[in-house]
This record gives C-alpha cells, sequence and structure tokens, in this order.
C-alpha cells in the first residue's frame, strides 16, 4: 500500500502545489448553522482544491460541522487532495490509536500527533498502530507562536531524533522560527516538512521552502479573504511543487 508520504509527494507533483489549506472555518452551534457551515466549506473547496496539495481540519471545523459532515465532505467529492486531521493528539498510544482509528473511518489520510509525549506507549506505539490502521503521521516537533520558545522549542533536536527514529511520515516545523526547519534538515531529517506560521503569524510565502521545508500550511491567508479561490490561485503561483 502507498505510505502516506509518498501520497503527500505524489499529489503535490501531480498538481504542483505545496500549499496545505488549513480549514479552520467554524460558527456558533445549531442545526441551522451547521447546514450553512457544510455549505461554505463545499464552497471554499470548490473554489481552492484545485490550486492546493493537501487540506488541514481541526478541532474549530470538525465540533462545528460534526463528524457525519466531514465524512460526507471527505468521501462524497472527488476533491484530489489529501486531507489530514488536526487533532494535535498528546495521549497514551492505546487512546490515541482509538481515536486514528476513528479518523481513518471518516475518511482522513494523515493525522497530527504531538512528539513531547515520548517513545513508549508514547510515539512509538502510536506509529506502529497508525500503520495498522492505514493513516498517516505527521509530528509536532516545533511550534509557530511566541510562547512556543518557552518549552517545546528547546526540545526542537531530541523531537526530531524521537520523529525519525519512529519513522513518522512527516514533521510540522514553523515557518515563522526557519531555523529550525534547516536545523532538522542539517540532522538528517529527509522526509516530509510542513510548515505554518505565513500571513498573521508573521512569515512571507515561501520563507519556509526556502528553508527546506515542503510544505507550507496557510488557513487565514486564504479562507479570510475576499476571494479565497483567487488568492489560493495566487499563492499558487509562488508556491509549485517544481521550479
Ligand atoms: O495560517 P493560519 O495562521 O490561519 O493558520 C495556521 C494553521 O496552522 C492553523 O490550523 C494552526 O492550527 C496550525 N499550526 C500553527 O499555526 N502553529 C503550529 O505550531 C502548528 C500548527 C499546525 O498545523 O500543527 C499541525
Amino acid at each position: 500500500m502507498e505510505s502516506f508520504r509518498d501520497r503527500m509527494i505524489a499529489i503535490a507533483e501531480e498538481k504542483d502545489s505545496r500549499i496545505i489549506f488549513a480549514l479552520d472555518v467554524t460558527t456558533q452551534y445549531s442545526r441551522a448553522s451547521e447546514m450553512d457551515l457544510f455549505l461554505r466549506l463545499l464552497r471554499l473547496l470548490n473554489g481552492v482544491a484545485g490550486h492546493v496539495a493537501g487540506v488541514k481540519i481541526g478541532l474549530p471545523t470538525i465540533l462545528a460541522v460534526g463528524p457525519e459532515a466531514v465524512y460526507r465532505l471527505l468521501n462524497e467529492y472527488e476533491w484530489n487532495v489529501f486531507f489530514i486531521a488536526d487533532l494535535k493528539l498528546a495521549d497514551i498510544a492505546y487512546v490515541n490509536g482509538l481515536v486514528l482509528r476513528r479518523l481513518r473511518e471518516l475518511g482522513f489520510d494523515g493525522a497530527i500527533v504531538h512528539s513531547f509525549i515520548g517513545r513508549e506507549k508514547g510515539l512509538e506505539e502510536t506509529v506502529s498502530e497508525a500503520r495498522d490502521i492505514g493513516i498517516g503521521i505527521v509530528s509536532v516537533v516545533a511550534m509557530s507562536h511566541p510562547g512556543a520558545e518557552d518549552y517545546i522549542n528547546k526540545r526542537f533536536e531530541d523531537l526530531v531524533r524521537l520523529s525519525m527514529d519512529v519513522g513518522v511520515d512527516g514533521m510540522v516545523l514553523p515557518a515563522t522560527f526557519p531555523k529550525y526547519i534547516s536545523m532538522a534538515r542539517e540532522l538528517g531529517y529527509d522526509s516530509v516538512i510542513m510548515s505554518p506560521g505565513i500571513g498573521p503569524q508573521g512569515a512571507e510565502p515561501g520563507e519556509a521552502i526556502r528553508h527546506g521545508s515542503d510544505f507550507e500550511i496557510i488557513g487565514r491567508l486564504i479562507y479570510g479573504s475576499d476571494d479565497p479561490a483567487s488568492k489560493a490561485a495566487e499563492l499558487h503561483k509562488i508556491l509549485r511543487w517544481v521550479r
């Protein structure tokens, strides 16, 4: 079976795009607004899907639209993107495995897991469970917000080594602190890196790629724009897989 890493790269090559669209669109809870939100998500994806390789969906959207609508969104349309569930899992491996199984059933190709949970009965077993389930794992190794420098980013090197050792499909490293991207490459990590922090968080489009990242994770810059489809097209020109 094709690994999640290979699937990410194959789609990126085919669509010539390094964009992962962070779909963090939400609404106040009510039955009617759930349906409105679902229609809004469909419109957004219709406009943007041609320009992005992947779509990352997290708690704000999943909680607002509900798992059944997520299932329909992922399975009833032909988007030709890879879907990542971003619940930033940080539990014991057993519980992570229960969640990963459910995410796979909903149609996600990959899921985000924190690496700070450590190896034993943590990241190692989570990755092997994920392999059995058939879902990819992308580990968070350093974060993009200023407070990330207080704790998590201080253990960056250990977290890169652990993630490499247990064989994750990809790592999340911040565009706002691009030195970590270069350092991960220097440490010998040659698989997929995806980087958030473009636009409102301060990094310029293309900055993470120049430092050795494979994908830029972009949310508000696209869905917060007056014309998300045109914004995605504009970013696509800068963020081509092949130059
Ligand atoms: O482009 P934005 O700032 O609107 O959104 C950034 C997205 O990246 C949003 O979905 C965050 O959850 C995510 N993100 C960060 O912003 N910082 C991190 O350190 C890590 C992530 C992330 O994607 O982790 C998987």
